[in-house]
């Protein structure tokens, strides 16, 4: 019986005190970026390269001479953060050599620009971990949208005027189409859920093949909250259904958490800025895809 079955999964009592990537980074405060790469290196450790395209991370974590990695780092354009860590990984590997290569893009890095090498080096099955963490546009460049910015929300390119208040189109499910590749490993996770977090990046270390982690990333300047907010928004991000945490292996859900009091959307993104000229029918329309994805994944109506 290994430790995964004895139940023996990682929490936050035995998380190693290591640091993969140290502070003296220029996130801005409140920023749920460098909580989620801080915590997945305390356990993907020393033997890790990571690669990452433009994205914020980059910027505030990845400038000479305030690099924050304490493992090798690698730039690469925007389109190829799949392709790169698939390279990397089949020459350590030759080379006999056991690293994890991580590739970590944002939402803008994976949803749009990123998605063909993506999904080619997931049917391709390398042995990679990829981690989008989502803050729901491209924030780096100063707010616009990307697939993932969920309707209603507004951003530099899809502004709240007289005639159009905020994104049009609902979010893109890339979680469920990464799902559709029938890979080893599909997680999301939040990082209101931390112990949940943390087991799912174990879990995902010790697989063979390629990996892929979904984690949501509350931006406090570009959803437009104060910055104390950020776990209690990524909270209720789950607590609402907007956002779904689960696991699936080869296709097939195999944990999915469901929360034990749903809320209804509007409470969610009440205090959120980049919501607030939604009227209430923009609401309902919000709530009716929050519930279309809920029957979708549990199976059942909310
Ligand atoms: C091919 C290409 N197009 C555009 C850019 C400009 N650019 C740099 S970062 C960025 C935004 C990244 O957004 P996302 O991936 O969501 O990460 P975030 O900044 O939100 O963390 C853009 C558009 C670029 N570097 N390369
Ligand atoms: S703009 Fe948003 S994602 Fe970028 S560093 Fe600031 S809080 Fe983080
Ligand atoms: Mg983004």
């Amino acid at each position: 019986m290994d430790k995964y079955e004895r139940g023996e999964r990682m929490n936050l009592k035995n998380l190693p005190d290591d640091e993969y990537f140290t502070p003296g980074h220029t996130a801005c405060p409140g920023c749920a970026a460098p909580i989620i790469v801080r915590n997945m290196m305390k356990i993907l450790g020393k033997d890790t390269v990571i690669y990452t395209p433009a994205n914020c991370l980059l910027v505030f974590g990845g400038t000479y001479p305030y690099i924050a990695w304490k493992v090798p780092y690698f730039h690469e354009a925007f389109e190829n953060t799949g392709s790169s860590i698939s390279g990397a990984a089949r020459a350590l590997k030759k080379q006999g050599k056991k690293v994890t290569v991580v590739g970590i893009a944002g939402d803008g890095g994976t949803y749009d620009i990123g998605i063909q090498a993506l999904s080619g080096a997931a049917e391709r099955n390398e042995d990679v971990i990829y981690v989008c963490y989502d803050n729901e546009a491209y924030m780096n460049t100063g707010i616009q949208r990307s697939g993932s910015t969920p309707y209603g929300a507004e951003t530099t390119t899809t502004p709240a005027g007289k005639k159009i208040l905020g994104k049009l189109r609902h979010k893109k499910d890339m979680a469920e189409i990464m799902r559709a590749h029938d890979i080893p490993y599909v997680a999301t996770a939040s990082i209101s859920h931390i112990a949940d977090f943390l087991k799912k990046v174990e879990k995902m270390k010790n697989i063979e093949g390629f990996r892929y982690f979904h984690v949501l990333s509350p931006c406090p300047t570009g959803w437009r909250y104060d910055p104390s907010k950020t776990v209690e928004i990524a909270r209720k991000a789950v607590d609402s259904g907007m956002w779904t945490l689960y696991e699936a292996e080869y296709g097939e859900i195999t944990n999915i958490y469901k929360p034990k009091k749903k809320i209804p959307v509007e409470e969610y993104i009440r205090g959120q800025g980049r919501f607030r000229h939604m009227t209430p029918e923009m609401i309902e329309e919000l709530q009716r895809w929050v519930d279309r994805k809920w029957e979708r994944l549990y199976g059942e109506k909310p």
